[in-house]
């Protein structure tokens, strides 16, 4: 056994492309960690590629899963210090862990946020769902805040579990809202919200993969989404996003994990913002933390995991990145209604 038979298994049993270093970060997580869901957090690498990972460690004795979760073995101690790999050390800010910003200056709009949220939608599956902590909504607006991206700015948001529309309404630092989303119950609830503290919102329900109304085209300064991460989706919310946009100098925020996506799926995304005239400005390492959602064990991963432990703490996390167009290009508004937006090899939490 060594990285390389690793890796090669990996790649063949999970579909997902694999190398060495790949297969170092999940044995460095295995150092640090016992729980599945945040051995997968700390390695920053597909779940389904763990998974797999696991299995062959445990086939040759190297780990064992026991009720006390995933442990090493002495023969697995020994095979990971021969393999020259080292256990993760993290360096996080404790001030704003990690997030880079602080949301100090929104402290009474944040209290009210935490309120109003007390009875917000529960996450569902059939739309991908899983809301970031209040916290980390409000991140995102000191973030963008920071960037000049709200202050008198005309902001679109695209799917809003993590009712980011909310929060810029209570702020009421930007000019305008628009909220698209397909999940009635959002709808009905940000609507209702927006009526009761005559906040500066428009909900409008709509299903991104069609194509966006011709009003909503290059109308927008900024846009937030936090899309499902296959291609697909990409296109669907991202893609909207850019078309959305009145042209060069506005900016765009999602989130990005290493959960469902690898860096082959990471590059592709790349390139296709630079086709598309966006540079990327901002990349902010595990910026969204999401709440644990509760169809966990309905999740495509629970089947994958190899030890049914739930999860201990909030393990799912993406990077937050912020894109900037340097040039409006002609992009087709296509029509994605038959496209699974959801699923491809490295997803696993629908
Ligand atoms: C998925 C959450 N399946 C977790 C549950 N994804 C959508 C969250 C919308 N707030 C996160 C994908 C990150 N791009």
């Amino acid at each position: 056994m060594n990285k390389d038979i690793l890796s090669k298994y990996v790649t063949e049993n999970a579909n997902i492309p694999w190398g060495t270093r790949n297969a170092e970060r999940v044995l460095s997580a295995l150092l640090v960690a016992d729980n599945f869901w945040d051995i997968v957090s700390f390695s920053c690498e597909p779940l389904p590629a763990v998974a797999e990972a696991l299995k062959l460690l445990a086939d040759r004795g190297l780990i064992e899963f026991t009720d006390q979760g995933v442990l090493l073995t002495q023969k697995g101690r020994m095979f990971i210090e021969e393999e020259g790999v080292f256990p993760l050390h993290f360096h996080t800010c404790p001030r704003c862990d990690g997030k880079t910003v602080v949301i100090d200056e929104f402290r009474e709009a944040f209290d009210e946020f935490l309120r109003i949220q007390i009875d917000r939608p529960e996450a569902i599956r059939e739309f991908d769902q899983g809301y970031v902590t209040p916290e980390t909504t409000f991140a995102r607006i000191a973030l963008a805040d920071s960037r000049g991206d709200l202050r008198g700015k005309e902001v679109v948001v695209l799917g809003d579990d993590d009712l980011v529309g909310v929060a810029l309404g209570l702020t009421g630092l930007v000019k305008s809202v628009v909220v698209l989303e397909l999940d009635e119950r959002l709808v009905a609830f940000e609507q209702r919200i927006a009526t009761e503290l005559g906040l500066s919102l428009q909900v409008i329900r709509h299903d991104l993969r069609k194509p966006l109304t011709k009003e909503l085209l290059s109308k927008f300064d900024v846009f937030f989404c936090d899309p499902p991460e296959t291609i697909e989706a990409f296109d669907a919310f991202v893609g909207r996003g850019i078309i959305a946009l009145k042209g060069e100098g506005c900016a765009g925020y999602f989130g990005i994990t290493h959960v469902e996506s690898s860096y082959y799926k990471w590059r592709l995304l790349e390139m296709k913002l630079l086709q598309r005239g966006l540079v990327i400005t901002d990349i902010i390492h595990d910026f969204n933390v999401y709440m644990n959602w509760e169809y966990v064990d309905e999740m495509l991963a629970w089947d994958l995991a190899p030890i049914k432990q739930p999860p201990i703490r909030n393990w799912y996390k993406s990077s937050m990145v912020r894109v900037e167009m340097v040039e409006k290009l002609e992009i087709p508004n296509e029509d994605l209604t038959n496209r699974d937006i959801y699923n491809d090899p490295e997803s696993s939490t629908t």
